[in-house]
């Protein structure tokens, strides 16, 4: 493939996730050529960028065998590539699941940031970095909100420690050898195509199955942690606007609104046609549907975390004001794209 000398050059590593596919739909929008890093598996889990990337690009120069925990593979992929920006979106990214993991997680959220970055800086390649920071880094302290830039940081998991290494050692390579690398530190984005071990997509699929008569119940946890959450292809737009600074800079990317797990589900049955109403307290509350009568939502205390942020809502005034970004969709609105989105999946309708 022949490309002007103009054209510029992104490398993402994550791009099989939510977030990296977005991304990559973005950059190739705006006529960049995209190089992602992907990790071998015994199946094959590109669902989200087989309609970007199709097989033949398996063996092209677009998809690269990598992994964060290997500093070999990733100095040569930066080495083949040479990219202008690099997004690194790669990580063992779930909470919960990071309790059980806490060595791997480290090793791929904490310690594969540095190999990255040590990769560009021991290779001198000239490419700026936007590195995926988290709400999670914050203590989610109800005292504490709305959090933003300089809000103090307080993780509760073992994901959030490893991301909070992750965010200094980025600022620490950006002012010990003058890169260009910025923390985007992004609250909680959903789409149709986040992983369904996540509340929002967990609650959006259960309740269309639920209401299809193809299960009863859903379980979940804990139903008053409250969260700020967006639209993911407008975070990515955020992302990218970060990286077309001339000062490399950290941004809060978030909606300034917060809603608990419990209007969550609420929104999402009322767009399925339930009416769910609460009942008992703590292990024992349960979500009916006064429709029916039917307990449809249960507690499994499997789902509670070891440690809790409770309340997360962002400030995001900083990027509105340089960036000239700001939220598009409303909590309303996403439930809505995502409720529609399983149904047309659980109908066999391609979304
Ligand atoms: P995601 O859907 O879980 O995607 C994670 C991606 O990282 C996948 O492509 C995964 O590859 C890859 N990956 C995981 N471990 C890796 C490793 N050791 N080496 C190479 N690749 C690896 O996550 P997301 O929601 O898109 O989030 C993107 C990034 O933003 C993550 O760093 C996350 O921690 C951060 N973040 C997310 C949110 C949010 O609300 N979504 C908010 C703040 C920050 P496989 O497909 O092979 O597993
Ligand atoms: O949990 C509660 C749970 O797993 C949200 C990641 O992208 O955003 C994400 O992390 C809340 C928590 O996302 C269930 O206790 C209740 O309070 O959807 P989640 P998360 O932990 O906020 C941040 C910003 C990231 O950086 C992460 O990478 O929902 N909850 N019941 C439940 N959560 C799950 N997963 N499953 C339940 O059954």
């Amino acid at each position: 493939m022949k490309h002007s000398k103009k054209t510029k050059k992104a490398l993402i590593t994550g791009i099989t996730g939510q977030d990296g596919s977005y991304l990559a739909e973005l950059l190739i929008n705006k006529g960049y050529e995209v190089h992602g890093v992907v990790r071998r598996s015994s199946t094959f889990n590109r669902q989200n960028i087989e309609h970007i990337f199709n097989s033949k690009h398996i063996y092209s120069h677009e998809l690269h065998y990598g992994d964060m925990t290997d500093i070999d593979s990733l100095m040569r992929i930066v080495k083949e590539v040479q990219p202008d920006e690099i997004y690194n979106l790669a990580a063992q990214s779930h909470v919960r699941v990071s309790f059980d993991i806490p060595f791997y997680t480290a090793q791929s959220d904490a310690i594969g940031v540095l190999n990255l970055l040590e990769a560009v800086h021991k290779l001198e390649v000239k490419t700026k970095i936007y590195q995926a920071s988290t709400s999670e880094l914050f203590s989610g302290d109800p005292k504490t909100t709305p959090q933003n830039e300089s809000t103090r940081f307080h993780p509760k998991s073992p994901y959030g420690v490893a991301k909070l290494y992750g965010y200094e050692i980025a600022r620490v390579y950006k002012e010990s050898y003058g890169m260009f690398v910025v923390n985007g530190i992004l609250f909680n984005h959903e789409s149709p195509r986040r992983a369904e071990n996540f509340v929002t997509r967990k609650v959006t699929t259960a309740l269309v199955e639920i209401r299809y008569g193809e299960r009863e119940r859903l379980l979940l946890g804990n139903l008053d942690a409250k969260r700020d959450w967006g639209y993911a292809p407008e975070y990515m737009e955020a992302a990218w606007m970060m990286l077309q600074q001339k000062v490399p800079e950290d941004f809060v990317i978030a909606t300034g609104e917060t809603h608990s797990i419990r209007e969550l589900v609420e929104r999402a049955g009322e767009i399925l046609g339930f009416d769910i109403f609460w009942k008992g307290r703590g292990l024992r509350e349960v979500g009916i549907d006064k429709k029916t009568g039917k307990i449809i939502i249960a507690i499994d205390p499997g789902y509670f975390r070891a440690n809790e942020v409770p309340h997360l809502r962002g400030d995001a005034s900083k990027a509105r004001k340089i960036l000239g970004w700001k939220p598009k969709t409303t909590f309303n609105e996403l439930v809505k794209i995502m409720v529609d989105a399983d149904l047309a999946r659980f109908n066999g309708v391609k979304g």
